[in-house]
C-alpha cells in the first residue's frame, strides 16, 4: 500500500495565517517541507496576484523535481492564472451542498457543472493535472457528490479529493464514505483533506488509508483554517510505527516544525506529540528509573528517528512569588561575551525566574551626548530569537535622541522616545544622530540564554539501536 502526501501548508496553511509571508519566507518553508520527502506540494491560489504566480514559478524553477499544485475556484479565471504560473497541478474545489446555495446568488447544481466543466476542459487543454474537491462533502448529498465526481472524472479528472471542511467527521463515516467511492470510482486515485475541528483528523486519516484512500492533504504543525488539518509530520511519523513509509536518516520532522512554527509564528504545543518539546520527556520518578533500565519503558518509537531525544528530569519545588521578583543581575565577563561588541558602557541584566518560558535577557547601552552624527550604524549581532527595542532620550519625558535605524535595509528617521521590533533573522542597525540616552535591548524567548535560568536538570538518555 503505497500513502502519498500532499503537503498544503503553503496553501491551507498559508491562508489561515495572519500575517502574509514573504517570497523569501515561502522559497525557505518550500524547501523544508520539501526535506520531509512529500509527494506534492501544494501551493497559494494562482489567481490571487502576479506576485502569487511569481512565486509559483520561482518554486517550480528552484525545486523542479517535486510537483507542484495550486489551489483554484471553478473558474476559468482561475485556471488562466494557474497556467500562466507554470505548475503541475491544480486543484480545482466547489461547494454544491446548501450551505453553497445560501451563500452564492443564484446557485444551482447544473450551472456548478457547468463551471467545473468548462474549468477542467481548460486545464486538461493546457496539460495540467486535475485534483478536483467538492468542499465540504461530509455535508454534501451523497448522490450530489457522486454525480459532481463523475462528471469531473469522465472530462479527465486525475484525482477527486474528500473534503471533510468542518473538522465533524468520525472514522466510521469516513470509512462508510470510501466504500461508496471506491465502489464508484474503484480507478481514480483519491485523496482525503480532513479538518481537526474534533480532534480526530489524524484517526480519520488513518481510517482512509485503511479504506483505500492513496493520497492524504495535511500540513506540518497542521497549520490551516481554525483547528488545521492532518499534521505532516504526525502523519510521517504514523506510518514509520505502522511501518507503511519508513522514515530515512536525511528526514527531520522536529527541525521541520520548528522551522515552521517559526516562521509563521505559531509555535506548537510543549506536549504536542512527534514533534513537542515535551513528547519524549520523562518526570514521574517511576518513569524515569524505568527508562534509565530499559529505554523502551515509556517511549513509543526510538525518538531520534524523529530528531528528538528521550529526557528525563526531576520536578522544581513550586514557584513562589518571591522566585518571580528579581533584582536583575549586572553580567559577569562570562555572559558579556556572549553580547556584541563588548563595550563599556554596555551591560546586560538576566533575570532568575524560574519560569523557562518568560526568560529575558536585557542589554543596556548609555548614549553618551553625540554632537555630530555617528558617521555608521552599528548592527545588532543577529540572534536566534526576537528583539523589542526601546530608545529614550535624556530630556524631559525621554525626549531628545534622534537615531536613524535601519531594518530589513530600509532606514527610517525617529525621535525618542520609540520602539523597535525585530524579528528573528532580520538585520537592524542604528545610528544616533544627535543627543543622549538609553538603549535597552529586550531578547525574548529562552533558547539562547537558557543557561541563565534556573531549570531542572535534563537528563539525556541515549536511545540510538
Ligand atoms: C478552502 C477549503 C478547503 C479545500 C480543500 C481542497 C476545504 O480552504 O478553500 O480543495 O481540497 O477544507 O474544503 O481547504
Ligand atoms: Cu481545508
Amino acid at each position: 500500500m503505497k500513502v502519498n502526501i500532499v503537503d498544503a501548508t503553503l496553501r491551507e496553511g498559508k491562508q489561515s495565517l495572519q500575517r502574509t509571508l514573504s517570497n523569501k519566507e515561502i522559497l525557505n518553508l518550500a524547501e523544508k517541507i520539501i526535506s520531509l520527502g512529500v509527494d506534492q506540494l501544494e501551493v497559494g491560489h494562482a489567481s490571487i496576484s502576479k506576485n502569487e504566480v511569481r512565486v509559483l514559478r520561482a518554486i517550480k524553477s528552484n525545486f523542479p523535481d517535486t510537483p507542484l499544485m495550486t489551489h483554484s475556484r471553478a473558474f476559468v479565471h482561475d485556471v488562466t492564472q494557474a497556467i500562466e504560473a507554470n505548475v503541475d497541478w491544480i486543484g480545482i474545489f466547489i461547494s454544491t451542498n446548501d450551505y453553497a446555495r445560501f451563500r452564492i446568488t443564484n446557485f444551482s447544481v447544473e450551472k456548478a457543472i457547468e463551471c467545473v466543466s468548462k474549468s477542467i476542459e481548460l486545464a486538461k487543454a493546457n496539460n495540467l493535472k486535475v485534483r478536483f474537491t467538492i468542499e465540504d462533502s461530509s455535508r454534501t448529498d451523497p448522490d450530489l457528490l457522486l454525480r459532481m465526481y463523475r462528471n469531473a472524472i469522465r472530462l479527465g479528472a486525475d484525482r477527486i479529493c474528500l473534503a471533510d471542511t468542518l473538522g465533524i467527521l468520525e472514522p466510521k463515516d469516513v470509512e462508510k464514505t470510501i466504500r461508496l467511492l471506491k465502489a464508484n470510482y474503484a480507478n481514480i486515485p483519491l485523496e482525503v483533506h480532513f479538518h481537526n475541528d474534533r480532534g480526530l483528523a489524524m484517526a480519520n486519516t488513518l481510517q482512509a488509508i485503511e479504506s483505500g484512500a492513496e493520497w492524504i492533504s495535511t500540513s506540518v504543525n497542521g497549520i490551516g483554517e481554525r483547528s488545521g488539518i492532518t499534521d505532516t509530520c504526525l502523519l510521517l511519523a504514523n506510518l514509520h510505527y505502522k511501518k507503511i513509509r519508513p522514515l530515512t536518516g536525511k528526514i527531520n520532522l522536529k527541525e521541520v516544525s520548528d522551522f515552521v512554527a517559526h516562521i509563521t509564528q505559531l509555535p506548537i504545543d510543549a506536549h504536542r506529540p512527534v514533534v513537542g518539546k515535551k513528547a519524549f520527556l520523562h518526570v514521574a520518578d517511576l518513569h524515569v528509573k524505568a527508562m534509565k533500565k530499559n529505554k523502551a519503558s515509556y517511549n513509543w518509537i526510538n525518538p531520534e528517528v524523529l530528531g528528538q531525544q528521550t529526557e528525563c528530569i526531576q520536578k522544581l519545588p513550586p514557584i513562589k512569588p518571591s522566585d518571580l521578583v528579581c533584582k536583575p543581575q549586572l553580567t559577569s565577563d562570562i555572559i558579556l561575551r556572549h553580547i556584541n561588541n563588548n563595550r563599556d558602557n554596555k551591560y546586560a541584566m538576566f533575570d532568575k525566574t524560574q519560569m523557562p518560558d518568560i526568560a529575558i535577557n536585557c542589554e543596556i547601552e548609555t548614549i553618551p551626548f553625540v554632537f555630530n552624527p555617528e558617521k555608521q550604524f552599528k548592527f545588532l549581532s543577529p540572534q536566534n530569537k526576537d528583539a523589542y527595542i526601546i530608545f529614550a532620550g535624556k530630556a524631559e519625558h525621554l525626549e531628545g535622541l534622534s537615531c536613524e535605524i535601519m531594518l530589513d535595509g530600509e532606514v527610517f528617521l525617529l525621535e525618542s522616545p520609540f520602539s523597535v521590533f525585530v524579528p528573528y533573522g532580520v538585520e537592524c542597525g542604528y545610528r544616533i544622530l544627535s543627543g543622549a540616552g538609553i538603549c535597552i535591548r529586550n531578547n525574548v524567548m529562552n533558547e539562547y540564554n537558557a543557561h541563565s535560568i534556573k531549570k531542572p536538570e535534563v537528563i539525556r538518555i541515549n536511545t540510538a539501536d
